[in-house]
């Protein structure tokens, strides 16, 4: 049966019929229970075939993390509709990008962001702007309200859409990777077995909602083993300390740790029920990984993944989780190390990191040629991330081929700000490095050539208006010259060891 494969049909397959088990328990203690999510969610699938939305019709989504936005994730999938999440912080310049491209039907949107919104709209000549807002009002909520709680699952196939997801590559504009329902069904049935979840898991959920980590895998694990989920609309060490004793499981960025780290409170006691502490989305400092294990007991399990393909590989469950590395390839994931034609490399060499596997995306939306370049012949896509596999298999991440910096776990694309920059009046030529940061791990440093009158400030608030807040560089310099090679490449390593310290000096 083709409905069997909507991932909705697969995860409701799994909620608990109690009407005692909840899904969901916000940090005011109400719940939502499972049989009453799929209520809800029919009614929001209602809804949203009522604005005409039908399988393979994109949604655009760019509103705070609220339980209604998991609604509308969840209906989406039922409507066998594609589900597009943009980060909150993008700005009306960058969303516009995203709704020329993806060219949805429905846009749903703060209702702060109305008249922004629905002016990309009518530009792009998108029908419906809807609203919800952190606590899950707005005109869809509203809608959803008036429906009825029947709705039969569309039927999808493995390979049609579920989902597209933006992300920026090393050229050009940001690309949505075109996920499937059979991509992120075998993703999460990996990880719920592979994490070992098991009756009475409790999750923490403090990641934003519009990417892979907090959507896919966290949402859709707990779903398919009926845990309860708490709720928290962002993160925050406190509220996560008060938590903590009450839960088994956490998935987070490194910047979790070590904010959590920088709290007295953390010790063994306080994490007496837990099970199990996940960092991915960017590398965890193996100085993190042991001091976590010296306050807490617990070696945190790191894994890697990409928008692309979900996740990678991972720490073992039971077994050694080593500092450093990123473990071993998922059951179902081939890996490869290669070098720069493809040629695989000998265990120990490093070189980019290949993937294959049932998680591996469709292609790039709109861009067959620029998928085409991806993949090798054989099936295998370029992660572009700098790799090594040891002898027993287990896969190191150090550094990465495409030019990108990693901020609290969000990713930044040089190219996209040094644009910006050089729009700007009286900047003549920019780069822009990564350089260390104690708390986003990494942190976005701008060097600019220009006239004598440029002032840092005017140029980070110039950028505030047309870039998202974690991209903008947190600081700006001046110099003469950019340093370049005899090609007349910027040297950006040069730049990096220069500007290594602004962030850490004296931490
Ligand atoms: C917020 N700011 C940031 C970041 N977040 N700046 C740089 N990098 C960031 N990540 C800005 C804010 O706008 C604010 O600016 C200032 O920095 C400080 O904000 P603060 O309150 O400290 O930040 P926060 O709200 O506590 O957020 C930090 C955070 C958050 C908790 C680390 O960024 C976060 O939840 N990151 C997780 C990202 C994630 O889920 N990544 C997964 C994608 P101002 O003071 O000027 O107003 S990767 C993925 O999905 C793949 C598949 C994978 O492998 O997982
Ligand atoms: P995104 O495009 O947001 O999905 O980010 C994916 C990128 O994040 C990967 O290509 C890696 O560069 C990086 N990444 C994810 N997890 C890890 C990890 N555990 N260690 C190092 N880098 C990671």
């Amino acid at each position: 049966m083709r409905d069997e494969h909507n991932l909705y049909a697969l995860l409701n397959s799994r909620f608990p019929a109690d009407e005692e088990a909840a899904a969901f328990e916000l940090i005011d203690g109400s719940t939502v229970s499972y049989p009453q999510l799929d209520l809800i969610v029919s009614r929001y699938a209602n809804a949203l075939a009522s604005l005409g939305l039908g399988p393979g019709d994109r949604i655009t989504v760019q509103i705070e993390k609220s339980l209604a936005n998991v609604y509308l994730y969840l209906a989406a999938l039922k409507c066998g509709a594609v589900f597009n999440p943009l980060n909150t912080a993008y700005t009306p310049a960058e969303v516009d990008y995203y709704v020329s491209d993806a060219r949805p039907r429905v846009i749903v949107c703060d209702p702060a962001a109305m008249d922004a919104i629905r002016e990309i709209a009518s530009a792009h000549e998108i029908d419906h702007v809807v609203t919800l807002d952190a606590l899950g009002r707005g005109s869809m909520a509203e809608l959803a309200d008036a429906q009825s709680e029947a709705f039969a699952t569309v039927p999808r196939a493995p390979d049609d859409l579920a989902a597209l997801v933006y992300t920026s590559g090393t050229t050009g504009r940001s690309k949505g990777a075109m996920l499937s329902h059979g991509n992120l069904a075998s993703n999460a049935l990996t990880l719920h077995t592979l994490w070992a979840f098991e009756p009475g898991d409790i999750l923490i959920h403090a990641l934003p909602i519009f990417h892979v980590h907090g959507l896919y895998v966290a949402l859709n694990t707990s779903f398919l083993n009926g845990s309860k989920i708490i709720w928290l609309p962002k993160f925050d060490a406190g509220t996560i300390i008060g938590l903590l004793p009450r839960a088994t499981i956490l998935m987070g960025v490194p910047t979790f740790y070590t904010r959590l780290l920088a709290d007295p409170a953390l010790d063994p006691q306080l994490c007496g029920t837990m099970r199990l502490f996940i960092s991915g989305s960017a590398p965890l400092l193996a100085e993190t990984h042991t001091q976590f294990e010296q306050r807490t007991g617990h070696r945190i399990l790191e894994r890697y993944g990409m928008t692309e393909a979900g996740m990678i590989t991972s720490n073992p469950y039971d077994g050694e989780r080593r500092a450093g590395t990123v473990g071993f390839a998922l059951p179902d994931v081939d890996v490869r190390v290669a070098g720069d034609i493809g040629d695989p490399l000998p265990h120990g060499e490093i070189g980019i990191l290949e993937i294959k596997g049932p998680n591996v995306f469709k292609g790039y939306w709109g861009m067959p040629e620029k998928t085409a370049e991806e993949f090798r012949g054989d099936g295998y896509f370029i992660t572009g991330d700098m790799a090594v596999i040891s002898e027993d298999g287990r896969v190191s991440i150090v550094g990465r081929g495409k030019d990108l910096i990693i901020s609290g776990g969000f990713n930044i694309y040089p190219k996209e700000i040094e644009g910006e920059l050089d729009e700007l009046d009286g900047i003549d030529e920019s780069a822009v490095v990564g350089v260390p940061h104690p708390d986003f791990g990494e942190s976005v440093v701008a060097v600019v050539t220009g006239t004598s009158a440029l002032d840092e400030q005017w140029i980070i608030g110039s950028l505030a208006q047309r870039l998202a807040k974690f991209k903008v560089p947190k600081r700006v310099f001046f110099v003469d010259e950019l340093p370049r090679n005899t090609m007349g490449k910027v040297q950006k390593a040069d730049l990096r060891s220069r500007y290594a310290e602004t962030f850490t000096a004296g931490k």
